[in-house]
C-alpha cells in the first residue's frame, strides 16, 4: 500500500477508536488554539486541537501573528500557543509570564535554533564561513543590485532586531523581510538553481536540513547580557552583538485562566511534548512533499496514537 493510502486507512480506523467523552466539558465554550505562520506550528496546533476534541472539548483555531498572539492570550481571547521559540519569542514570552496572565505550560524535548543560514555552496563565494567575520569581507557577493556593495539578508515575518545586530557587528547588510515562510523557501530554491549566494533566516528543527546541506552563521555566542548590557561583547557601544541561542528552548504558552476553566485540557497541554523529529517530519510532509496541513495533521495522529494518547492524563480518560 502506498503511504498515503495506508495513512488514510489508519485514519479511518482511528476515527472509530477515538475516545469521545464530551461530559468532561459541560461548558462548551471553545478552547482557542492559535495558528501561527510556519508549517510545524500550524500542524501541531491542529494536532493539539484534535486531541482536545477527542476529549470532548470544542476547539477553534484563530490565526495570529507571533506579535499579536500575546495580547489575545493575556486577555483569554485565545488560549493556547504550542510552539513558542526562544530565538524569536523569549522576550515577549518572559514579559507575559511575569505579568501572570500567561503561563508557561512546559518545555518540549526539541532543542531549537533560529538564525542566519546559507546553503553549503555559498562557502565557495565567501571563504571563512560560517564565522560571521567572513561576512565583513564578502557582503557584496550577497548584493542584489549589480555593483552594489551591501548584502541582502532575507528575513521572515517574525520580528527580530536584525538591523540592530547588523549595526552592532559592523556588517554591510540590508534586511529584506519577506511576508511569508513560503517566500523564504522560494528564494532558497531559486538561488540554489542559479548557484547564487544567499543568506536567509532559517531554523531547526525544520524540513530544510533534510533537503539542503547548509549551515548557520556562527555569530558571537548568545548571552542574555548581549540584550541588556551594551558593554558586553565585541561592540562596547551597542546591544545585539551576538547570535541567537544555539540550544534554545521550545515551549507551550497558555492563558492563565485555562487551568481552572479546562483542567483536563490544561494537564494534557502540559504533557504534550514535541521532539525534533516530530517537528521536522510534519514540516517536510507539507513544505517538501506538498501534503495539505489537514492531511499532515490527520496522518500524524493516525500514525502516532500511542504517543498522543499518552499525553492525556489517566485521570482525564473515561471509565
Ligand atoms: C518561529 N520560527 C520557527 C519561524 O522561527
Amino acid at each position: 500500500m502506498s503511504v498515503s493510502i495506508k495513512s488514510a486507512f489508519v485514519a479511518i480506523i482511528l476515527l472509530y477508536q477515538m475516545p469521545v467523552f464530551a461530559q468532561n466539558n459541560k461548558d462548551q465554550q471553545p478552547i482557542r488554539v492559535i495558528i501561527n505562520d510556519w508549517t510545524s506550528q500550524i500542524i501541531l496546533a491542529k494536532v493539539t486541537g484534535k486531541i482536545f476534541t477527542s476529549m470532548g472539548y470544542v476547539v477553534e483555531y484563530p490565526f495570529s501573528t507571533t506579535n499579536q498572539q500575546w495580547g489575545a492570550l493575556k486577555h483569554g481571547i485565545d488560549h493556547v500557543q504550542v510552539e513558542v521559540w526562544q530565538g524569536t519569542m523569549s522576550e515577549m514570552f518572559e514579559r507575559m509570564v511575569a505579568s501572570k496572565l500567561v503561563v508557561d505550560a512546559g518545555t518540549h524535548d526539541a532543542k531549537t535554533r533560529e538564525d542566519w543560514w546559507y546553503p553549503l555552496y555559498v562557502e565557495d563565494f565567501c571563504p571563512g564561513l560560517p564565522d560571521w567575520r567572513a561576512l565583513k569581507n564578502c557582503a557584496s557577493v550577497f548584493s542584489t543590485d549589480k555593483g552594489g556593495d551591501s548584502g541582502r539578508y532575507i528575513a521572515g515575518p517574525w520580528e527580530k532586531p536584525e538591523a540592530a545586530r547588523i549595526r552592532a557587528l559592523g556588517l554591510n547588510f540590508k534586511v529584506d523581510a519577506v511576508p511569508t515562510a513560503q517566500d523564504l523557501w522560494v528564494a532558497l530554491e531559486n538561488a540554489k538553481k542559479k548557484n547564487q549566494p544567499i543568506v536567509l533566516f532559517n531554523w531547526t528543527p525544520n524540513w530544510v536540513e533534510a533537503v539542503y546541506e547548509g549551515k548557520f552563521i556562527e555569530f558571537p555566542d548568545y548571552d542574555p547580557q548581549c540584550e541588556t548590557n551594551p558593554e558586553w561583547g565585541v561592540n562596547p557601544r551597542f546591544h545585539q552583538d551576538c547570535g541567537n541561542p544555539k540550544n534554545g528552548w521550545l515551549k507551550k504558552a497558555a492563558w492563565a485562566g485555562m487551568e481552572k476553566k479546562w483542567p483536563c485540557a490544561f494537564k494534557t497541554l502540559q504533557k504534550i511534548n514535541f521532539s525534533s523529529k516530530i517537528i521536522s517530519t510534519v514540516a517536510a510532509w507539507v513544505d517538501f512533499e506538498k501534503m495539505s496541513y489537514q492531511d499532515a495533521t490527520d496522518r500524524w495522529l493516525a500514525e502516532n496514537p500511542k504517543i498522543w494518547q499518552s499525553w492525556i492524563p489517566q485521570s482525564c480518560k473515561p471509565g
